[in-house]
């Protein structure tokens, strides 16, 4: 169904209760700011390349080859919808708690593994079998998507990750990008895994240890590191003094925590962090100066397994979606939302016994993975003071994608935009939530992801145009696709 351009004025209110609650939404809303976002298509800022997207899961869920098997339909399907050639990183917390071993299981018990909350040395080892490889094979192969793979270095011998290592990488084939050796090796120190005087050289040591003994057994292994969790310095150091060991850098990045903190709400999350961004900044530096990219390998909305009602919120597609396009446009090369189970933030919940679901989270990846496989460009938002983003992206065919996001809970948006281009067609999809707290009822383009793992758009609307403006209004809470050729 095509939507024509949203009614004005009095109109508005009169033709409300004929329009989806969305728009109704829009209808209601007191405050319409003029805003404007003039777009320079021909200048380039980063490329999004088309594996950008990624789903990162726990080593533990392994210890159920069924989960990730090709027999996993739906799960298979929703990574799919996701994109053709996402990444699959398996690590985490209890990344460090697996043991190689070729016995395997009779019979497997059947299990969803959560986000792990915190890191203790209590919790049971997850046995990692052969089976649990070939199955993950087949998974990758019915997805399309690649792997890396992490490998215990907390408590592992440099003889056991390399027998390991030999089995993943001959398995996987080229379906393995990389392994990565430890998981946040820069807390070792406080979560008691090595003395406290634990720091970036003495992790170097073990790192390259570990490194090369598989390098011994695994031909043309590629690697990529550090995987910290927070020390971005360590990213630096790599870069700067191991640069020939990995092809590139990663570290890891939670918006918000703890959840047990209130001060971490909807409202924090929708808000620029210019801590961050001076740390990204940093990263990018030291990835110019030593030619390696950098992957967010490990992220989400909150630590400890999300907050609820923060990460399982639309709230959480609104700053999903926005947050890939900020780091794409910062020239990192991939995003990997943590997950699994039915934590609070994960993208997909649920168990190959009770089905999946999609979360608010998962549709702001949506949204985003519109634009795979183009490139950024220079373009300037004035939002009229509402909080709001937008980025502007060009495709091989020189068609021009826009996202906006108005993370503002009041200000509704009137949208002026000088894309640069002629314009003969404007099409937009829309992110839509019933409001930032809702659980339900998210939407893009009109559909939610069905249970099976299938979407697509059942509303495009064509916003008003000339032949160089697009004008596009945007209610308070909303985020838009929009593409113009
Ligand atoms: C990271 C861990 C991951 C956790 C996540 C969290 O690598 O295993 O699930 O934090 O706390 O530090 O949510």
């Amino acid at each position: 169904m095509r939507r024509r351009e949203f009614l004005v004025g009095a109109a508005r209110a009169t033709a409300a209760a004929a329009l989806s609650p969305v728009l109704r939404g829009w209808a209601q809303d007191a405050a319409v700011i003029p805003a404007s976002l003039s777009v320079k298509p021909h200048n380039q800022v980063s490329v999004i390349p088309p594996d950008f997207t990624g789903l990162s899961y726990e080593s533990a869920q392994l210890a159920y080859p069924p989960f990730f098997s090709a027999d996993n339909t739906a799960l298979v399907a929703y990574c799919r919808t996701l994109g053709k050639q996402g990444v699959l990183r398996i690590g985490g917390n209890t990344s460090e708690f697996t043991r190689w071993t070729e016995q395997e299981t009779a019979a497997p018990v059947p299990m969803a593994a959560g986000a792990d909350t915190s890191a203790t040395e209590k919790r049971p080892v997850t046995p990692i079998t052969p089976a649990s490889i070939r199955d993950l094979a087949g998974f990758l192969d019915a997805t399309g998507w690649k792997l890396i793979y992490g490998i215990n270095l907390g408590h592992n011998t440099p003889q056991q990750a390399a027998i390991e290592a030999k089995f993943v990488h001959e398995t996987m084939g080229p379906r393995l990008i990389a392994l990565q050796i430890g998981n946040e090796p820069d807390r070792y120190g406080k979560q008691g895994f090595r003395p406290s005087t634990w720091n970036f050289d003495a992790y170097l040591a073990q790192w390259l240890q570990f490194a090369r003994a598989i390098r011994r057994h695994v031909h043309g292994v590629r690697f990529g590191a550090p995987d910290i969790a927070s020390n971005i310095s360590w990213v630096v150091d790599f870069a700067e003094k191991a640069r020939k060991e990995a092809i590139f850098l990663t570290y890891h990045h939670y918006a918000e925590g703890p959840p047990s903190d209130p001060t971490m709400n909807i409202d924090r999350l929708l808000h620029p962090n210019s801590k961050f961004d001076s740390e990204v900044a940093q990263m990018q530096q030291a990835s110019r100066s030593s030619g390696l990219p950098v992957r967010l390998v490990e992220t989400n909305s909150c630590y400890n397994g999300g907050k609820e009602g923060v990460s399982d919120t639309f709230a959480s597609a609104l700053w999903g979606g926005d947050y890939m396009f900020h780091i794409a446009q910062a020239g990192q090369t991939g995003v990997y939302l943590h997950g699994g189970g039915h934590s609070f933030y994960t993208p997909i919940a649920g168990s190959l016994e009770g089905g999946f679901t999609a979360r608010p989270v998962y549709y702001g990846m949506l949204l985003f993975d519109q634009a795979l496989g183009s490139a950024l460009v220079e373009s300037v938002l004035d939002a009229g003071g509402a909080n709001a983003t937008a980025y502007a992206v060009r495709f091989a065919d020189n068609a021009l994608g826009v996202a906006i996001f108005n993370k503002d809970a009041s200000k509704a948006l009137r949208l002026n935009i000088n894309p640069g281009i002629p314009v003969h067609s404007a099409e937009v999809l829309r992110l839509a939530g019933p409001s930032l707290d809702s659980k339900t009822g998210v939407t893009f383009g009109g559909s939610e992801v069905s249970s099976s793992g299938g979407w697509s758009p059942s509303q495009t609307e064509t916003p008003d145009h000339t032949d160089s403006a697009v004008t596009l209004d945007l209610p308070a809470a909303s985020a838009a696709w929009l593409r113009i050729a």
